[in-house]
């Protein structure tokens, strides 16, 4: 049986030869000259082992003898993914036999804006220049066959654990890329449910590369469709695609967010703040505002709405101000989901996904109902609804007036 993980027994190549050289410049950084080099990013020594794990697992591809995969069957087909909150082009009832599914994801290092208000900012990580990284669709059955790229003006090495994969780290062993170079995986997609994508370059890169927005969602849908719980099958008519980000955002002494050169060079600065485990925002899509106001998420009453809920790295709790959670499924979508549910539950590492009919016109607020996250931190997302008020629902019996004393 093939060993897989075996970090004592490593051997030289090309690439050992360059993620040894990130294990071997254990240096802090201290500024933009560090992060010239391209694979400055320092490791701490209490984070080798773990470093250590993710290369080893890329050797099992070079020395397995395992026989090559079956793909007698499969036809192949293009998602083209698509910025959140949106959902790519997707059959909810799979026609036809399983399909290897081709996606293209560029790991995107970009300056992003946090919150106007305060100027606060992060050189973020991610797939394809949103946070989160796209959602990707498959059924059960299906095969995902993901080119990965890392741009030449990368400063950093990217790969990517898809939670809902099976074997080598969840795909991270075999995906490890510099800038400059591309690779391609395959895996079967055997788990019916929404799952967590994240980067995982090893040791604390692992958060660090989490916490400034390299993760994101696939839902892989069962063949037949979405049911209840007597087997009736669900349908929506629309996605919502919300990723939960908890930012760490570095102070100066004066209390001011501090502003960086380069993608990389917060991270003496970044781990510091990490590790007060204490978030300075909790934002959906990125920023706070990315999806109130003009950016509210639009439905109208009768439509029925998959709100699809990412958080890669901390537990949350979404709540549909004035609405619920007709069907949810917190766990594989195997299982019938809970009903009627107030708040749901997304455990730090998973995606979860809820079903709601909308009931009445107005606006909704969907929030962390950790209130001071939703509220104070940016975890709020507004869903703007039309159609025809329903007083039988709801109804303002006497409007607001001093009462006679
Ligand atoms: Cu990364």
């Amino acid at each position: 049986m093939t060993k897989f993980i075996n970090p004592g027994l490593m051997q030289t190549s090309r690439r050992n030869v360059l993620r040894g050289s990130v294990l071997a410049g254990a240096a802090a950084l201290t500024g933009a000259s560090a992060m010239a080099a391209p694979r400055s990013p320092k490791l701490h020594k209490a984070n080798a082992t773990s470093a250590n794990l993710y290369k080893a697992a890329a050797e099992q591809a070079a020395e397995s003898t395992a026989a090559p995969a079956d793909l007698t069957g499969y036809t192949r087909v293009r998602q083209e993914l698509v910025a959140p909150p949106f959902a790519p082009e997707h059959e909810q009832v799979a026609t036809g036999g399983p399909k290897i599914v081709e996606i293209t994801m560029d790991t995107t290092e970009r300056l992003m804006v946090v919150d106007e208000d305060t100027g606060a900012s992060i050189w973020a990580l991610t797939f394809n220049g949103s946070v989160p990284g796209p959602l990707i669709i498959v059924h059960e059955g299906d095969m995902v066959e993901l080119t990965l790229r890392n741009p030449t003006d990368s400063m950093m090495e990217h790969n990517i654990d898809f939670h809902a994969s099976t074997g080598a780290l969840g795909g991270g062993g075999l995906t490890h890329i510099f800038p400059g170079e591309e690779t391609v995986l395959r895996w079967k997609a055997t788990k019916p449910g929404c799952f967590t994508y994240h980067c995982a370059p090893g040791g604390a890169m692992i958060p660090y590369h989490v916490c400034h927005g390299m993760n994101g969602a696939i839902m892989v849908l069962p063949r037949d469709g979405l049911k209840d719980k007597d087997g009736n099958l669900l349908k929506y008519d629309t996605i919502a695609y919300i990723g939960e980000q908890d930012y760490y955002l570095p102070k100066d002494e004066n209390g001011d967010y501090r502003s960086y050169a380069v993608a990389g060079e917060d991270y003496t600065d970044s781990l510091d703040a990490m590790r007060t485990l204490t978030p300075t925002h909790s934002v959906f899509n990125g920023a706070v505002g990315a999806l109130t106001g003009e950016n509210a998420l639009r439905s109208k009453v009768g439509e029925t709405v998959l709100m699809i809920h990412n958080q890669a790295n901390r537990d949350t709790r979404p709540h549909l101000i004035g609405g619920h959670g007709d069907f949810v499924w917190e766990a594989s979508f195997s299982e019938a989901p809970m009903t009627g549910m107030e708040t749901w539950f997304v455990r730090g590492g998973s995606a979860v996904a809820a079903m709601y009919t909308f009931e009445q016109p107005g606006v909704y607020a969907y929030v962390n109902h950790n209130l001071i996250e939703g509220a104070m931190l940016g975890a709020t997302a507004h869903f703007v609804v039309d159609g025809e008020w329903n007083n039988n629902l709801m109804e303002q019996v006497v409007a607001p007036r001093a009462f006679a004393t």
